[in-house]
């Protein structure tokens, strides 16, 4: 028997983009562990990617190109030829083209596939050289990096490990224990050295529950938060007046807007008691170092870049930048952008117009918009399940119900998404196709290399674009180059042998830490501090319940995973986490059946009632699909800046059923 052992790595939407060695046995996959040699992953995985294989072998996996044979919306289909398929859709898309435009054609995809290769490679060269309309991916991460940076010039401050030098630990709208597993060995080690860890998030989270403190704002309202503080700082004199001075702009500015904020109004805005706020700002005043972390949970309101600037002004007015361990450890993706050719491989040069953008975040309203000119007359999914992770998720599947529109959906699974769709396209596991990996919560690129054979007639999306290509007379050696070759192209020559040889390579570091004297990488070297001048926005809509449906379950991963046996199980039925008080006003115990419900839609959910959650806020876990999906009810506005979303401002109301 062969037995291999094959070096590669996790392209899951994650901060921590794990190295793993995968076992093949007879070309079928038996093992697939954590790589105990990478520094960062250190051979541990989630609770998720433990059971990878569960997804490689799963039964329902699609695993040939699939036909519709019933109503859109039945997942009824019928197994057809790779070669009748790519005619077909090559045809239908050529009419769309000749009838309306190629910008009647939009591509849908996020980061299902965050890899290099797989995320925006030959899909980009197809989609850009026929014209079509552009998506505006927003829907993670823009608002709150658009925040950072406004203030400190880049959304990159501290790097992960610097958190174990740290005394004082807030995290702030950020899940470690759930959405970041390998930050929390670090933040333990803190913690063993005298480290007091807060968590600022108005769901007590497994999180929350691990931390000394815990801190419960109304969704939306950190801004008023962080006013209070500031408001304590400037009545105590507990600024750096020396940092504010020599590395900042904007002090004398805020200062006037903060006079506005006595503690008291910031206090019953935010819902954070005056005492506790006090607490937070001697705290942060006090003890060094002190760091905040956030990830990108609160820029999901229509104010979250004003939250996320809000954020990172204290660390510079407070001078937490001094120590090493201190400042706000946001985000690292920037330092692969700087030494990895991207664009070599997504090739924007190839596009053959700046056509429109749609908001990935309102595709609902585009497929139902009779306005819209050319209108969406064809939608090619890969990568993403709009019908589930798309605020006002009602709306997208009506769009998606329409005869006129042509849906194409490469997945491994038929996915919420893929029961619309006219042809399913069977797509690849990470385990069978080259990429690179670039993380969002560490320094380290990955290398993926396939460890198997493509399971049934599965292709990667390298491959499903270079045959869509062939098929639609695109030809010639940019949209015939491989997988493997793209990854080789965007990895400069020095890099190549120690990533090839170890599976990683670490990028290189600059000194920590890194604003201990100013030098921001703003226009001048100064960090700019937000102006301070917010106000509460008004609610989106007349139901009395705010409901958050952030990632709270450990074996989820937005939508993907929630229809395996094995991960869903231990998560539970979909649930609705509500306050006693809440419950009780409206006749509901634990474990009643309820109706969540606004005017998009309502879901039927088992209550679970307690102290989790404060009076007027209830909690629903986002990941679940078919009726139980949040997002049927969630709001489609947009945040302030960068085109984020405001689903966690949902309004609703419950009932017991
Ligand atoms: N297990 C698991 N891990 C994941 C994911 C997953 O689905 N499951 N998804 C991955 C992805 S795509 C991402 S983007 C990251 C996200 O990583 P995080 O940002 O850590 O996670 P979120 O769940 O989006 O939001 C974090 C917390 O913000 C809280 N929150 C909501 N509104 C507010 C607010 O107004 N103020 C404050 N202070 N807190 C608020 C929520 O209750 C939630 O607990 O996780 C990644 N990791
Ligand atoms: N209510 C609510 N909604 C949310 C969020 C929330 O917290 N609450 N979080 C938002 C956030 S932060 C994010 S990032 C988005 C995530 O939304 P999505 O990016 O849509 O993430 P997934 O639901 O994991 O869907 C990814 C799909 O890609 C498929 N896939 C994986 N690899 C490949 C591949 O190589 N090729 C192809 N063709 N397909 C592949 C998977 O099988 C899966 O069906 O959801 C957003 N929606
Ligand atoms: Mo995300």
């Amino acid at each position: 028997m062969a037995i291999q052992v094959i070096q590669g790595g996790c392209a899951h939407d994650c901060p921590d983009t794990c190295a793993w060695q995968v076992t093949v046995e007879d070309g079928r996959a038996t093992r697939l562990a954590g790589d105990p040699n990478h520094p960062y992953t250190k051979g541990a995985l989630c609770a998720k990617v433990n059971r990878y294989l569960d997804r490689v072998y799963a039964p329902d996996r699609v695993l040939q190109p699939l036909r519709r044979t019933g109503a859109k919306g039945d997942a009824r289909f019928a197994p057809i030829p790779w070669e009748q398929a790519l005619v077909e859709i090559s045809s239908r898309l050529e009419e769309v083209v000749a009838e309306h435009g190629a910008e009647a054609v939009l591509p849908y995809s996020y980061a299902g596939n965050m890899g290099l290769v797989q995320y925006a490679g030959m899909d980009r060269r197809f989609f850009g050289a026929l014209g079509a309309s552009r998506l505006d991916r927003t829907i993670c991460g823009d608002t709150a990096n658009i925040g950072v940076t406004s203030v400190i010039g880049s959304s990159t401050g501290m790097l992960p490990e610097e958190i174990e030098q740290s005394r004082l630990i807030v995290l702030w709208g950020t899940n470690t224990v759930v959405t970041n597993v390998h930050l929390w060995p670090l933040i333990r080690r803190a913690r063993d050295a005298g480290a007091r860890v807060v968590a600022i998030d108005p769901v007590r989270t497994r999180t929350a529950q691990e931390a000394d403190r815990w801190m419960q704002p109304l969704p939306g309202s950190d801004p008023a938060l962080v006013l209070g503080l500031l408001r304590l700082i400037v009545d105590e004199g507990l600024e750096d007046a020396e940092y504010v001075a020599r590395h900042t702009r904007g002090w004398a500015e805020l200062r006037e807007r903060v006079a506005e904020w006595p503690l008291e109004r910031a206090s019953s805005v935010c819902g954070v008691p005056a005492d506790e706020i006090a607490w937070l700002a001697r705290t942060l005043a006090s003890v060094r170092p002190a760091c905040i972390r956030t990830l990108v949970g609160p820029e999901k309101h229509p104010t979250g870049a004003a939250t996320f600037s809000a954020i990172a002004t204290l660390p510079a007015v407070l001078g937490l930048w001094r120590d090493a361990g201190g400042g706000l450890l946001h985000w690292t993706r920037e330092v692969f952008s700087t030494t990895f050719d991207t664009r070599a491989v997504s090739r924007p040069d190839l596009a053959v117009a700046r056509t429109r953008k749609v908001s990935m975040i309102q595709v609902g309203r585009a497929l139902n918009d009779a306005e819209l000119d050319p209108p969406i007359k064809a939608l090619v999914v890969y990568n993403s399940n709009p019908a589930a992770i798309a605020p006002n998720a009602g709306l997208v599947r009506r769009g998606l119900e329409r005869e006129d529109l042509l849906t194409v959906v490469s997945d491994l699974f038929v996915t919420d998404t893929a029961r619309y769709a006219d042809y399913v396209l069977p797509a690849t596991s990470f385990i069978e196709h080259w990429d690179l990996l670039f993380p969002w919560g560490h320094t380290y690129a990955v290398l993926n290399r396939p460890a198997i054979a493509p399971v049934g007639e599965a292709v990667s999306n390298g491959e499903l674009f270079r045959r869509l290509a062939g098929a639609m007379g695109l030809h010639g050696p940019d949209f015939e180059e491989s997988d493997e070759s793209m990854v080789r192209r965007a990895v400069p020559d020095e890099l190549w042998p120690e990533l090839s040889e170890r599976g990683w390579v670490r990028m290189p570091l600059r000194e920590a830490p890194p604003f201990a004297d100013g030098g921001f990488p703003t226009d001048d070297g100064r960090a700019h501090l937000w102006a301070g001048d917010w106000s509460p926005p008004p609610p989106p809509g007349p139901e009395p319940l705010v409901m958050v449906s952030a990632k709270y379950g450990l074996h989820f991963l937005n939508s993907s995973y929630s229809h395996l046996p094995r991960h869903a199980r231990p998560e539970g039925a979909p649930h609705v986490v509500m306050h006693v008080g809440d419950a009780g006003a409206r006749g509901i115990r634990a474990g009643d059946r309820v109706m969540v419900r606004n005017s998009r839609g309502c879901l039927d959910l088992v209550a679970v009632v307690g102290e989790d959650v404060r009076p007027g806020v209830v909690a629903v876990p986002h990941g679940y699909w078919g009726a139980a999906s949040a997002n049927l009810l969630t709001t489609d506005g947009l945040s302030d800046r960068g085109g984020g979303a405001d689903f966690y401002s949902t309004r609703v109301e419950v009932e017991k059923t």
